[in-house]
């Protein structure tokens, strides 16, 4: 190589360690880098209010946190997303307040069937001071709520016939989600309860492994159960809401800005959510009649009611320390 084309070379290298450097100083190498779980899919009302929760964070932390999403439950079942949420292998997520109760015994008060008369009323007590002391039982087991998401009311759904008294759930089998509440609910009623994730539920309403399940619109239509139980009843058992929260120890190592920044975030994105869940219940309910379920009211919801009551009082009778929280939602709600 002649001198002139040697030293071009050496420039070259130069120049490139050079912009290497500058690269490496200008994008944020010391990004803390967030996973967050997810069980819906991308469109989700859920979905998209935890993409704006990302996006919220990044930009409010300048780029110092750059939160990811994994939808459609990739990184794993809900129980096993919540247990890695509490110790920190991930960062933060939307669950349900059901399969939450084996963790955090607090939140099997939401579980009771019927605890809450209305999503807006939900909205208003979890808003309120009894949404803190939910946050505070999660706190201590690791958990930080930064919000809490809509979820509407879940009713029950089957393959062959609408559900209009108890009398017609006798012998029914119903998948559940993952807390021993929920079997006392179905038992109650007289069917047969099946604890199973999620995912699994569409094959087995094909195979008859169940007859049917219990969800809110947008779920029983984004996870396409419609399509193969065309019976959906309107027994709005349960109004549970979600939360959107993260791992404490992730929390705790935030600093004060940073902790500010993220509960905004976190506003933002449940304000959102609350916003689009009501749309996309609407539309969800109209997918369903479009393609001809068959949605039916339950005359006297009153007889539902009054079965539970045994559920109640096991309940209480194996958590007396919550019994002030259930007296105190119902108090609330009592005008
Ligand atoms: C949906 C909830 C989701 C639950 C699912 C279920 O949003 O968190 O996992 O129901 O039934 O409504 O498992």
């Amino acid at each position: 190589m002649n001198p002139a084309a040697s030293r071009k070379l050496t420039r070259a290298i130069h120049l490139a360690g050079l912009a290497a450097t500058t690269a490496l100083l200008a994008t944020p190498a010391l990004a803390e880098q967030w996973r967050g779980w997810n069980i819906h899919p991308p469109e989700y009302p859920n979905s998209i209010a935890l993409e704006t929760f990302a996006k919220e964070v990044d930009e409010r932390t300048e780029g110092r946190i750059t939160p990811k999403v994994y939808h459609n439950a990739v990184l794993g079942d809900q129980p096993d997303a919540i247990e890695q949420t509490r110790n920190g292998a991930l960062d933060f997520g939307n669950f349900n307040m059901g399969p939450m109760g084996p963790m955090v015994p607090a939140a099997n008060v939401l579980s009771l069937p019927f605890i809450f008369e209305s999503e807006e009323r939900m909205y208003e007590l979890m808003d309120g001071e009894i949404g803190e002391r939910f946050a505070a039982a999660m706190e201590e087991q690791g958990l930080v709520a930064l919000g809490w998401f809509g979820a509407g009311s879940r009713s029950l759904y089957n393959t062959d016939h609408p559900v209009e008294t108890p009398k017609d759930v006798e012998g029914m089998k119903v998948r559940v989600m993952n807390n021993d509440l929920y079997v006392d609910m179905i038992d109650a009623l007289g069917g047969n309860a099946t604890p199973m994730a999620y995912g699994e539920v569409y094959q087995s309403l094909t195979t008859g492994v169940i007859d049917g399940a219990e969800n809110n619109f947008p779920s029983y239509e984004s996870s396409g159960h419609y399509e193969v139980a065309g019976y959906y009843s309107l027994t709005n058992h349960l109004v549970i809401p979600e939360c959107l929260c993260m791992a404490r120890s992730t929390w705790d190592e935030l600093s004060e800005e940073d902790q500010a920044a993220v509960r905004e975030a976190g506003q933002v994105a449940t304000e959102q959510q609350r916003e689009l869940w009501e749309e996309r219940t609407a539309a969800s309910r109209q997918t369903a009649l479009d393609a001809g379920v068959e949605i039916n009211e339950v005359p006297d919801k009153s007889e539902f009611q009054a079965l539970m009551q045994p559920v109640y009082e096991g309940f209480l009778a194996e958590n007396p320390d919550l019994a002030s929280l259930v007296d105190d939602i119902r108090a609330a709600q009592a005008d």
